[in-house]
């Protein structure tokens, strides 16, 4: 059987480290990306470049993406599995307090960007048969204070998961989102502009999923057989249960 390649976005921290790791351990050829190029080295001088290959650019640089696919080399040219999952969310406060830069950088990442990524990827993927994973959240199912922008980005790729399915109906081609609670990775460090102590206190005594956790379930799904598609799989750390509505009185 030949070598499978999966392209992570993200691949710098968190859960596409991870996955970076598990695929690689699995056998897998593996295209990495990411901003740091720094992080994306350590990778290349982990595995070797043989096995992982790291293209540094913002996911958000259409030009900087379609230059990273015409340059992959014919080792990792072949993607067999696009894991979506670079993305952020960027502030807590109140749609009414928000800063709208932020607002659209996260469009422009969680939203833009991965259709972006997926669009251009698709021909590859439909002639490998191949899968997509779109890492959306709990946030796009379950509203919040301060889910506001971030939670919608979330549902558009819940739902554009979804469709994507419909219209690959008789490729072959394999599209899951993954709906992931509290875990702990540098999230919640992005979100609050790099405060450690807010990020150590929000997941004090929760055991939040770590990132090894969607690693193995990215794993169990990109290696499931080829006539069963997981739709779209929620998971939360079991201290995590959704909340009640509120009211407002006058
Ligand atoms: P991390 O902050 O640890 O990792 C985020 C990754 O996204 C980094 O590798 C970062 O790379 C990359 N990224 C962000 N912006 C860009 C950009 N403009 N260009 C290229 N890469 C970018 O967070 P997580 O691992 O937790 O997040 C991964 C995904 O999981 C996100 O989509 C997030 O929304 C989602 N998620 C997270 C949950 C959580 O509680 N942690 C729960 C549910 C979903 P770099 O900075 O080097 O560019
Ligand atoms: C991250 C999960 O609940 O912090 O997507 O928004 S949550």
């Amino acid at each position: 059987m030949s070598t499978k390649t999966a392209w992570i976005t993200g691949a710098t921290a968190g859960f596409g480290a991870a996955t970076v790791e598990r695929f690689v351990a699995g056998g897998w050829h593996v295209v990495a990306s990411g901003r740091r190029a720094d992080r994306l080295q350590k990778l290349v001088d982990a595995h070797g470049a043989d096995k992982v290959h790291a293209v540094a650019f913002d996911i958000r640089d259409e030009a900087a993406l379609r230059a990273a696919i015409a340059g992959l080399p014919a080792a990792f040219a072949d993607i067999d599995l696009l894991v979506n999952n670079a993305g952020l969310a960027l502030g807590t406060a109140t749609a009414q307090q928000a800063d709208l830069a932020q607002w659209k950088q996260m469009i422009d990442t969680n939203v833009t960007a991965l259709a972006t990524m997926t669009h251009l990827l698709l021909p590859r993927l439909i002639e490998r048969r191949g899968a997509i994973v779109n890492i959306s959240s709990i946030a796009g199912s379950y509203p919040y204070r301060g889910g506001n922008v971030y939670g919608g980005t979330k549902a558009f790729v819940s739902q554009f998961s979804q469709n994507l399915r419909v219209d690959l109906h008789g490729t072959g081609v394999r599209v899951t989102s993954i709906e992931p609670g509290m875990a702990e990775t540098e999230f919640t460090l992005v979100r609050t502009g790099g405060d450690q102590s807010a990020s150590d206190t929000l997941y004090a005594g929760a055991h939040p999923i770590v990132a090894g956790d969607i690693a193995d379930t990215i794993w169990w799904i990109a290696n499931l057989p080829a006539h069963l598609n997981i739709n779209r799989i929620e998971v939360m750390p079991v201290n995590q249960s959704a909340a009640g509505l509120q009211v407002h009185r006058d």
